[in-house]
């Protein structure tokens, strides 16, 4: 495996096991060198615990990319996820295009929504900003809410959606769209590049798993950072995350998060394979 310098900028949700708290031990274990940029600091994420306590550091940004820059430190892959508010997506617009590396490969999880909804504090503002951000990601990984509210569509659920339509109208060379099956059965990810479709399903868990997305965005991101071919982290991201659902699954009281601590070992072997 290379050591490729990468970062991730998303929120620090102190408890929940999503975001940052997920991205860093994935990274770490594909063998890369994690580099971070929290948007804000939340004391849980937003899925169940309440109303938690936010704090957004959109004024420390600027400093910190710029102080970065003025050091000469460049990343070869550069992940983004749940960012918060708008100055956090403008942060990372100018992180993408001024300290990205030559040959490196940005990917945007437009983290916004979920079965249809806006995630609680976003709008309609937010989704335009959004946009703008994705336009820069080599690599998009928006779940199907996400994935309309970008495209400008009505969210139609895996069953309804026709993926090739969707994928014309976001207008983008390459997706990923997770949450995406083959039937009622199945659940999985779609790629989209160039024009071509290629679909991984697995047996759907009938449970919901706050933090699923997450999980996936950064082994998919670990593998392709690591120069798997973009095929194979796809395969990679969807047989990770199935077996950390099937871990969770197994404790119906862990209502809150995905339990993938125990699978990282596994990991580390998927990435390098
Ligand atoms: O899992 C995505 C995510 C990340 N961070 C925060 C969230 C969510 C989803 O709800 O609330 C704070």
């Amino acid at each position: 495996m290379g050591y490729p310098r990468v970062l991730t900028i998303q929120d620090i949700s102190c408890v929940g096991q999503c975001s940052m708290a997920v991205a860093l031990p994935i990274l770490s274990a594909c063998g890369l060198e994690t580099c971070l940029l929290p948007t804000a600091i939340l004391s849980t994420h937003t899925g169940g615990f309440g109303k938690p306590a936010v704090t957004h550091l959109d004024d420390a940004l600027p400093g910190i990319w710029r102080h970065w820059q003025d050091c000469g430190i460049t990343f070869d892959g550069i992940l983004v996820g749940y960012l918060g508010s708008i100055p956090a997506i403008q942060a990372a617009e100018e992180i993408l295009d001024h300290l990205l590396a030559p040959g490196g490969l940005a990917i945007i999880d437009p983290v916004m929504g979920d079965n249809g909804r806006l995630y609680s504090g976003f709008d309609q503002a937010y989704v335009q900003a959004m946009k703008g951000l994705c336009r820069r990601g080599d690599v998009l990984l928006p779940n199907l809410t996400e994935a309309a509210l970008l495209a400008g569509v009505a969210y139609r659920d895996s069953l309804g959606e026709a993926p090739a339509e969707l994928m014309t109208c976001l207008r983008h060379p390459c997706t990923v769209l997770t949450g995406m099956g083959a039937g009622p059965e199945t659940t999985g990810a779609l790629l989209w590049q160039k024009g071509e479709l290629f679909r991984y399903t697995h047996p759907r868990i009938n449970r919901n798993f706050h933090g699923t997305g997450d999980i996936f965005a950064a082994s998919f991101a670990g593998a392709l950072f690591q120069g798997k071919p973009i095929q194979d982290a796809v395969t990679v991201a969807a047989d990770f995350t199935y077996r950390c659902v099937e871990e969770t699954a197994r404790n119906p009281a862990h209502w809150y998060g995905v339990k993938f601590e125990p699978l990282l070992p596994l990991l580390g072997h998927l990435a390098k394979g």
